[in-house]
């Protein structure tokens, strides 16, 4: 794992432990600045008639994919939700089911992704990430790095139940050392479980860690790192409270500027960027698995700020970038997403 991630997941960690959720953590922003979707509920919405395209879409032979992308592309998540209600109730069908017998390859994936409950599709791109011969790291850092506590919660509600075994056992099994227990922690942000406090033990942790001087957090992490992971929320609150009545500093700002100072992590749509690049422009080619759940999960939060920025870091547009690299009905579907369909 790079050290970028650490120290991502390292001020993840700390804003939990200040009560602010992982995105305001994250955003770091400026005041002022603001998240902007490309996609937006649209209003008046009828999800019936909406049901009604979808079904003469695919209904006989052919598939009119133009109608699907301009219905589904369109709506957000949990619009599509109601749709595939509404379907179900009218024409007594299936309709995520229809929709991947109609379409193939990469656009029936991206439909997938469009159609699957939010904390079913990360529970299933987590799990996935763990499957293979490596884990993926970056998919378990992009993931419970970026989503709010009480999403991280539905998450591991839902892999629990689709997987019958805990995330966290998952984690555990499934991570190198160095980030096991950072990702562990990253999958408890909400742990309420064990809020017991020690006075003692607080004030030496506390003096360890003026010991080693928080001020040179570059020079060492280890101790730092050691006591985020393990002490429990209250206790941590307690840890700095200490701290800071022996040394005068408030750990919290100290550790958040020294980060802060990090450019690569100032804000969450650089982070978004970077990620976008690095999977269009990856040696292996596109990554589509990962460009999919990209769009996918950010069209809704912060897509035209992920833009602007990826314009002005590699001197081209995303969607150039992803014209480049995709093609037919899945470049259409994902274009429309991110704002930069044929008439948006
Ligand atoms: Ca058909």
């Amino acid at each position: 794992m790079t050290r970028k991630c650490i120290l991502l997941a390292l001020i993840f960690c700390l804003n939990a432990i200040l009560g602010q959720t992982a995105q305001d953590c994250l955003g770091n922003e400026a005041p002022g600045e603001t998240k902007t979707p490309t996609l937006f509920p649209i209003y008046p919405f009828h999800p019936e008639r909406d049901a009604a395209i979808l079904r003469a879409a695919m209904y006989g032979i052919g598939t009119n994919e133009d109608d699907i992308i301009e219905v589904l592309a369109s709506r957000t998540k949990e619009q599509r939700l109601k749709i595939a209600e509404k379907f179900k109730d009218l024409y007594g069908k299936d309709l995520l089911k229809d929709l991947k017998s109609e379409t193939s390859g990469d656009f029936k994936r991206l439909l997938k992704a469009m159609m699957t409950p939010p904390a079913e599709y990360y529970a299933n791109e987590l799990n996935r990430a763990m499957k293979g011969a490596d884990t993926d790291e970056d998919v378990l850092i992009e993931i419970l790095c970026t989503k709010a506590n009480h999403e991280i919660v539905a998450i591991r509600r839902v892999y629990q139940t689709l997987y019958k075994n805990s995330l966290e056992n998952d984690l555990v099994a499934r991570t190198s050392n160095t980030a096991q227990r950072l990702m562990v922690s990253l999958c408890n942000v909400c742990r309420d479980d064990d809020n017991i406090t020690d006075i003692t033990e607080a004030r030496n942790d506390a003096e360890a860690l003026a010991k080693i001087g928080v001020l040179n957090l570059g020079v060492d992490q280890t101790a730092l790192n050691n006591i985020l992971y393990q002490r429990n929320w209250k206790q941590l609150q307690l840890i700095f409270k200490e701290y800071e009545k022996m040394t005068g500093y408030d750990i919290g700002k100290v550790i958040k500027n020294e980060f802060a100072v990090t450019r690569s992590i100032k804000n969450q749509a650089s982070f978004f960027a970077r990620l976008f690049r690095k999977c269009v422009k990856g040696f292996f080619g596109t990554k589509d698995r990962t460009l999919i759940r990209l769009v996918v999960s950010r069209c809704e939060v912060d897509m035209k700020e992920i833009k602007k920025i990826y314009e002005i870091q590699y001197g081209e547009t995303l969607a150039d970038a992803i014209k480049g690299d995709t093609s037919g009905d899945y470049q259409k579907c994902l274009l429309k997403l991110i704002g930069e369909g044929d008439n948006q």
